[in-house]
């Protein structure tokens, strides 16, 4: 029944001004929350060609990679990037990276993640780093099908698999860094909201934390910071950004709105003009890249 009244809930939410990109997002379903005036931090346009193959430099590694999760019950896929120059005998940092709720461990492949790494790499502009992308869907059938929304209950629940399952499988058979300063956590959408729910809510477990886009997952301010000098003394990085087109903006601007008042260091960036699309969530990617894990 809850459910059913939470299906009819997203229903009704106005339909704002978007482009989504993801797969099987019906249209009609964003927008809706009020708008809060906050000040943004300044837009630097990322540079031409940031998200582009680039002819002579090194490259890194997508794998695909499997897990046996305890919280669902079945062996689990996740898409993997290795850095270039990866060694095993060195220890990397991790970034986990999140989908939204059209996606599964395959749909940040369509915003060149290794491509956008790659040429970081190239110009010296980031930590060698392990990117993580799961599956943030944590339920026996994780495809995104037929009404996605209905599953919103398992991206809940993926806070369990990833803190119970995935990251001590990857501390198991990947030569990553154990300690909260080696992880970040960032996502779009669906999985921005669960970055800053499962990051700002674990901050023994992430120091950096990243929401592009994030979606009415997000918990309340008040919900994801409850002690203030807590989180002022543990997060290292916590970035935002959100389309300026994008009627889910007041999730990220209440927040902004909230750290402001309360002196959290936070940014928050409106990228002019823009939906909700990958367009903000490569840009969020090359930014938040170069921010952590130094
Ligand atoms: C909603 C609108 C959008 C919502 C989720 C989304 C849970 C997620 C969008 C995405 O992940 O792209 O009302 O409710």
């Amino acid at each position: 029944m809850k459910k059913v009244l939470f299906a009819a809930a997203v229903l009704m939410a106005s339909a704002g001004s978007i482009s989504a990109q993801e797969p099987n997002i019906p249209m009609g379903m964003f927008g809706g929350m009020q708008q809060i005036d906050v000040n943004f931090d300044p837009y630097v346009e990322a540079p031409a060609g940031f998200d582009q193959k680039r002819e002579g430099i090194k490259h890194g590694q997508i794998i695909d990679i499997e897990y046996k999760s305890t919280t669902v019950g079945t062996t689990r896929k996740a898409t993997v990037y290795l850095p270039v120059d990866y060694d095993k005998n060195k220890t990397y940092p991790t970034l986990y990276l999140l989908h939204g709720i059209g996606g599964d461990e395959k749909e940040w492949l369509q915003g060149n993640p290794a491509e956008i790494m790659d040429n970081l790499y190239a110009d010296g502009k980031a930590a060698p780093m392990i990117i993580v992308m799961p599956n943030g869907r944590a339920q026996v059938n994780d495809r995104a099908e037929g009404n996605v929304y209905a599953a919103a209950g398992a991206f809940e629940k993926f806070e369990g698999d990833l803190l119970v399952d995935l990251i001590p499988y990857m501390e198991a058979n990947f030569p990553v860094g154990k300690d909260k300063m080696q992880r970040a956590i960032a996502g779009l959408s669906m999985g921005g909201g669960q970055s800053l729910n499962f990051g700002l809510g674990n901050m023994d477990k992430f120091a950096y934390i990243g929401g592009f886009s994030s979606a009415p997952n997000t918990r309340t301010p008040q919900q994801l910071i409850p002690d203030v000098e807590k989180t002022k003394a543990e997060i290292k990085v916590l970035w935002m950004v959100c389309g300026g087109a994008d009627g889910l903006m007041g999730n990220s601007s209440r927040l902004k709105a909230f750290c402001d008042e309360n002196n959290v260091p936070c940014t928050l960036i409106k990228y002019p003009e823009e939906g909700h699309n990958f367009v903000v969530w490569k840009y969020g990617l090359y930014n938040f890249a170069q921010l952590i894990f130094k």
